[in-house]
């Protein structure tokens, strides 16, 4: 199917979707719906088909995708994707202020609402949909989309916001006492090269009435103001040399209690699996290196790497969660009897499924080094060449001796 024939990217992420949805019926608890875009570099594409600028001197093409995931940090699966790129470079010299007063559908940043409401359709009542944002969805109008369709959001902040009472909420939040002290632990950041650090973070919550900007006066479709939570997030101690983590968190949902502020906290350190999701895509299915005549073609596929991306996550992040729960949830019979043998050099195979911690490091055995317990769980990229190797083997096997 792959290189020929016509993907149907409506009818692939509807199929997804739907087996998304289903998993998510028996979990149960709140699902974030974790967005954010990635630019892919295709530089040297200069004769791609449909190629444009995602930058001012860069070529490729914007990948927007939404994410689903459990409170507790589980990839189900991807909900949305969509991509844009531009004709021509970015125009610097337009005004800042004739940028300014443009409505939202006239923008790219339109893409952050249209995710919302595509990405939160169907979901089967009792299931509570959180929709993430990095400081990219800081917008008003995002805000009344998300109330419009009456979808929670957690969304980091930077605008400092004019409350009804005209004062500033970053202020204001700044202001109070502290309410309670967390300590968790930071993932690292491989783009940065800043390892993993435990950190102290002090909470503050408060609700406001925010005013809708000045700025969106002339769009009467905007209501005149909007209520939130906002969370604000101050690490205690940094370590010397390093910014002290400061989060302004604004959600739709109130929070009264310290724990309360702190569950959301929890789920916003959860945002980082995107980007985990996008290392994928670009170091794993190497999305960057593909050589389609088109970008439509190009974006048919990163959307077939991502469900790809995604299963690779589900099977590394849901051996670390439930190491006990058998493996078969991730794996079919054939796949999990042969990964067995290979990885254990044996021919006689498994009866029963074993657990979904031992089927990891069997992937872990074919995908990389041989480990050593305390190197801790395998991560996705060991995961996902351990899978690759799995695949073929299983595509090839019925014609070996
Ligand atoms: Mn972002």
């Amino acid at each position: 199917m792959l290189g020929n024939g016509d993907f149907d990217r409506e009818e692939i992420i509807r199929a997804h979707r739907e087996a998304i949805i289903r998993r998510m019926s028996g979990y149960g608890g709140t699902i974030l719906a974790v967005q954010d875009t990635t630019g892919v570099n295709y530089n040297t594409h200069l004769k791609t088909e449909g190629i444009g600028y995602i930058s001012d001197k860069t070529l490729g093409v914007n990948v927007h995708s939404c994410l689903a995931v459990t409170g507790d940090g589980l990839v189900l699966g991807l909900l949305d994707q969509s991509s844009y790129n531009r004709p021509e470079p970015k125009d610097e010299t337009r005004s800042h202020e004739s940028k300014k007063v443009r409505l939202i559908e006239e923008k790219e940043s339109v893409r952050w609402l249209e995710t919302l409401e595509r990405s939160t359709q169907d979901i089967p009542e009792g299931i509570k949909v959180i929709t993430v944002c990095d400081r990219e969805g800081d917008m008003y109008e995002l805000f009344c989309k998300a109330e419009t369709l009456r979808q929670p959001f957690l969304i980091r902040v930077v605008q400092n916001r004019m409350t009804v009472e005209n004062k500033r909420v970053l202020e204001e939040i700044r202001k109070k006492r502290c309410q309670g002290r967390v300590e968790v632990t930071i993932p690292r950041d491989s783009r940065s090269g800043i390892p993993e650090r435990e950190a102290v973070l002090q909470l503050r919550y408060a609700s406001f009435t925010i005013q809708r900007p000045h700025i969106l006066k002339p769009i009467k479709t905007l209501p005149e103001s909007i209520e939130v939570t906002v969370i604000y997030v101050k690490e205690e101690r940094p370590p010397k040399g390093k910014d002290a983590i400061e989060w302004f968190l604004m959600t739709s949902e109130s929070v009264n209690t310290s724990e309360g502020a702190y569950e959301y906290v929890g789920y916003y350190i959860q945002r980082w699996k995107i980007e985990r999701f996008h290392y994928v895509l670009k170091s794993g299915c190497a999305i960057e290196k593909l050589q389609e005549r088109s970008i439509d073609k190009t974006t048919a596929l990163i959307l077939m790497y991502s469900i790809v991306a995604v299963m690779i996550m589900n099977t590394t992040y849901a051996a670390r969660l439930t190491p006990d729960a058998p493996c078969s949830l991730l794996l079919g019979e054939e796949e999990w009897k042969l990964l067995y043998c290979v990885a254990n050099k044996t021919k006689k195979g498994p009866k029963k499924p074993y657990t979904m911690k031992e089927a990891v490091d069997y992937l872990g055995w074919l995908g990389g080094p041989k480990r050593a317990p305390s190197d801790g769980p395998p991560g996705v990229k060991t995961i996902w060449i351990g899978l690759m190797k799995l695949y073929i083997l299983l595509a090839y096997r019925e014609y070996l001796a």
